[in-house]
């Protein structure tokens, strides 16, 4: 039986990708980042030029499941690389950053994308950085994404808090197992 498993983390720069995967990774991230020489971003001087790897591992019924995680260049390159990084690709978590005004927007661009190319892969969106809304801000975006995505799976998110992604990681094993693990 397989138990090995290809997880995407697609998302903008800036949104936690690397931080996600550090914070839940039992082996060594490898990461990509370089120190940027062009300006996306006021607050980020390092930004994703490829892919973070780390792994993720859980253990269930005497069986280990081996999550591989993998951090997905942004929406610039996204298109290009799409198509090779979706072979094989067993899972994936969609990191949408609750403070950026394209938020509702890269929704719908990530979801039309994977949709037309991978239908059945299952996916959960994640919203980061909500720490950073009032209450009111949190009410208005969770009825906007219920508008949008309503048939995925939600979670609100922190990257540097490991047992929420471990949360998000553990609902889609269930989704990729069919409630096996
Ligand atoms: N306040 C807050 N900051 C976050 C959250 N997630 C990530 N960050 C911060 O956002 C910045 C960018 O994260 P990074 O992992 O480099 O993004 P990447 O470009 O997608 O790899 C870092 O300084 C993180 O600490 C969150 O949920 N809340
Ligand atoms: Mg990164």
């Amino acid at each position: 039986m397989k138990n090995d498993y290809k997880i995407l983390f697609i998302g903008r720069t800036g949104v936690g990708k690397t931080t996600a995967i550090n914070a839940v990774s039992q082996s060594k991230v490898i990461a990509t980042d370089v120190a940027m020489t062009t300006g996306y971003s006021e607050q980020k001087n390092t930004t994703t030029v490829g892919l973070d790897y780390g792994e993720f591992t859980v253990k269930h019924s005497n069986q280990n499941y081996l999550m591989r995680l993998y951090g997905v260049p942004g929406q610039e390159r996204f298109a290009y690389s799409w198509e090779i990084l979706q072979k094989g690709c067993s899972g994936i978590i969609l990191l949408a950053d609750a403070t950026h005004k394209s938020l509702v927007d890269d929704i719908i661009y990530y979801t039309n994308s994977i949709k037309k190319s991978s239908g059945v892969t299952p996916m959960v969106i994640a919203i980061m950085k909500h720490d950073l809304l009032n209450t009111l801000e949190k009410q208005q975006l969770q009825s906007r994404i219920d508008e949008t995505a309503g048939d995925f799976p939600m979670f609100w998110i922190d990257a540097r808090a490991s047992e929420t992604i471990e949360n998000v990681l553990n609902k889609l094993l269930h989704m990729i197992t069919g409630s096996g693990a």
